[in-house]
């Protein structure tokens, strides 16, 4: 065997869904997270686009969706020099390991899942296969770069934890062949709230376009949204219990400014909640002016882009090609001779 020089970096697999606009909650709650861990782990990122067909896509949308998302990822930091940044749909062992898991994923754990249970009751007139087994095609995303460590939000753990369980069911049948992943809670977790509803998290299918806030949001919205946010009527700029409206939108100035609670309340001693929230407004335009002006040039530059997913997509596919065919010898299919 041979013995590393350098301890090996943690594998660290994360994806996003192209299912819409991306907004400050997806942002901040965990496209931030993944910047700041290309130097200290071997990430790899992708965009979901096989989850996505779980709900019905109108085609021209679905590809403008995608192509946006990600030329914003790019724009958000991510380095495809030290990450690779690849569309699923175009790495073909993610839909051939979601088959082969499918046979080793039990009907009754698939049924205790929330978010099918919670999707399906959502699109009643369209409850799917694909919405059922949706979890094992993201176990295949995991388990085929052998990832360590998983950045999800909360609403994913159930997913994670159901990957894990196939992961050490398939190597207790045959002998070690996967990774168990863990999930990967970050230092500062943001879960950012609705701008309308404070006690509900900020979600890009509201109906309310006044909720959230989307990172390609006009200045100008962004602006309005703020000021029209839900507070109370207290009246004083502190972090307090019951006070979901400020303390969400103190949360979100001090994602992008970096201030402590303690500084943001002296800064707005004696003030209103105007001033306070078109602070808000003010630094989360300031924040997303770079992101914003970098995914203008990313989109005119589609080139560069098809290159950035095309290198992506090859590098991943010959990383996941060797777990897909150790799982194949394994399970006992005849290897290809070609
Ligand atoms: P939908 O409205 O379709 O449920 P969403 O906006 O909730 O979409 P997802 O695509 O489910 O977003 O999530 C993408 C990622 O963003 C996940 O890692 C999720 O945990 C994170 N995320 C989503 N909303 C928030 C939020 N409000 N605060 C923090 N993180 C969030
Ligand atoms: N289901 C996730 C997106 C997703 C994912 C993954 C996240 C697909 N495959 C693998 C982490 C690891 C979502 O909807 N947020």
């Amino acid at each position: 065997m041979e013995t590393e020089a350098t301890e090996r970096k943690k594998v660290i697999f994360s994806a996003i869904q192209p299912s819409g606009t991306i907004t400050l909650g997806n942002y901040l709650g965990a496209l931030k997270n993944w910047i700041d861990l290309q130097d200290d782990y071997n990430c790899i990122f992708a965009l979901a686009d096989l989850h996505t067909i779980t709900v019905r896509q109108e085609p021209a949308k679905f590809r403008h969706n995608a192509l946006e998302a990600y030329a914003l990822l790019l724009a958000c930091g991510i380095d495809i020099e030290k990450s690779p940044f690849f569309i699923q749909s175009q790495v073909n062992t993610h839909a051939q390991l979601a088959w082969i898991l499918n046979c080793y994923t039990q009907f009754g754990e698939l049924q205790r899942m929330t978010q099918f249970k919670d999707k399906s009751a959502k699109h009643a007139d369209n409850v799917n296969a694909g919405l059922f087994t949706y979890p094992s095609l993201m176990a295949a995303d995991i388990l085929l770069y052998q990832a360590d460590l998983v950045p999800v939000g909360a609403d994913q753990k159930q997913h994670l934890e159901l990957s894990r369980n196939i992961a050490e069911r398939f190597n207790g049948i045959y002998s070690p062949t996967f990774t168990v992943p863990d999930p990967y809670i970050p230092k500062q977790g943001a879960r950012i709230m609705s701008l309308q509803e404070p006690t509900r998290k900020m979600s890009k299918s509201d109906e309310n376009v006044n909720a959230y806030v989307a990172v390609l949001d006009k200045p100008d919205d962004i602006m309005r949204k703020f000021k029209r946010a839900v507070t109370d009527s207290d009246a004083c700029v502190r972090r307090a219990e019951g006070k979901d409206g400020v303390n969400n939108l103190m949360g979100i100035y001090s994602c992008v400014t970096g201030l402590t609670d303690e500084q943001i309340e002296k800064e707005f001693e004696g003030k209103g909640y105007g001033d306070f929230k078109t602070a808000v407004g003010e630094a989360v335009i300031e924040h997303l002016r770079p992101i914003q002006e970098r995914y203008a040039d990313f989109m005119k530059n589609k080139d560069y882009m098809e290159q950035c997913y095309t290198e992506s997509a090859k590098l991943a596919l010959s990383i996941s090609s060797r777990t897909l065919n150790k799982v194949m010898k394994k399970i006992g299919f005849i290897p290809k001779a070609f």
